[in-house]
């Protein structure tokens, strides 16, 4: 039985140092054990390391893999719109990051319920998680209260809309692109909302997770936070009625961001010069 076409995407930040087995244990595997096309692109932006050269040595013996190098800081979530941008034609693309904290299997188990839902996603909260290391008291603290946040403004019901290891169907990505337009870490939130808005179906199901030390986010976790907090704030006003009064304040909140060293958000389709459009 052949599978879909698969397209995933690792966003990349400074990872000389984690990058490496984990491209090797995805590309192997998926070989291995994948009865479909598979590729990978590290989508890297702003690294202050070795991390482009390091993927470019493993795409020398692993065709599968390709890296796209933008040297904006335009963040993950940034960095996951462009490669979903530059994605060559894929029946189901994906994305898990750099550290391997997702293993290539539990992508597999994913892709294989992608027949019952248009986007599968894995969870770190549900029962039957198999969690070999689970992530620190802080951080699970800081994912509860942002849990509590999103649920409260968006009533998704998904326990886990942070772990990074998702496939979504092609059409639905095509769908909703327009408006993806957070850049941070709140960018699943971003496209989770964006899918279910649309009528898309997600489907959650407990997965496989080793935490990794090494985070850029667990350094700067306070203001990764409040960074994520505004994020989830402007999608909210985004889908409200009255985001077409709040344009001028635009200004403000570039402000903001720029004083936060947080990634810019993407401007909108009613942002583009000539476009006349209402939100998504
Ligand atoms: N392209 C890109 N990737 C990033 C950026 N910040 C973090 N990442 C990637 O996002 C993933 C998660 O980062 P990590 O520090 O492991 O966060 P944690 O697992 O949530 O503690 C990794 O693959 C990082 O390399 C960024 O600004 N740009
Ligand atoms: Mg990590």
């Amino acid at each position: 039985m052949t599978e879909p076409s698969l397209l995933l995407l690792i966003p990349a930040y400074n990872e000389e140092a984690r990058i490496e087995p984990v491209l090797r244990d995805y590309a192997r595997y998926f070989q291995d054990q994948y009865q479909g096309n598979f590729s990978v692109c590290v989508v890297l932006n702003g690294c202050h390391d070795n991390t482009l050269a390091v993927v470019q040595r493993v795409a020398r013996e692993f065709p599968c893999i390709r890296a796209e190098n933008f040297p904006d800081p335009i963040g993950k979530g940034g960095a996951l719109i462009e490669g979903l941008k530059l994605a060559p034609a894929a029946d189901v693309i994906g994305y898990v990051d750099a550290d391997g904290a997702s293993p290539p299997r539990a992508l597999h188990a994913l892709i294989k319920l992608i027949d019952q839902a248009d986007c599968v996603i894995g969870s770190r909260w549900l029962p039957g998680a198999v969690l070999h290391q689970a992530q620190t008291v802080l951080r699970r603290f800081t994912s509860r209260c942002f849990h509590l946040i999103v649920e409260a403004f968006f009533w998704m019901h998904i326990k886990d809309t942070q772990c990074p290891c998702k496939v979504i169907r092609r059409p639905a990505i095509e769908r909703i692109y327009s408006s993806l337009r957070i850049a941070d870490l709140a960018f699943d939130v971003n496209l989770l909302y964006s899918l279910k808005h649309a009528g898309f179906s997600i489907l959650e199901v407990p997965t496989e997770w080793t935490d990794k030390i090494g985070s850029k986010v667990t350094a700067s976790l306070f203001r990764s936070s409040f960074v994520m907090f505004l994020s989830v704030f402007r999608i909210r006003l985004i889908y409200s009625p009255f985001y077409k009064w709040l344009r001028p304040l635009r200004p403000i909140e570039t402000w903001i961001y720029k004083k936060l060293r947080a990634p810019q958000p993407r401007p909108g389709p009613e942002d583009l010069p000539g476009a006349d459009r209402d939100p998504p």
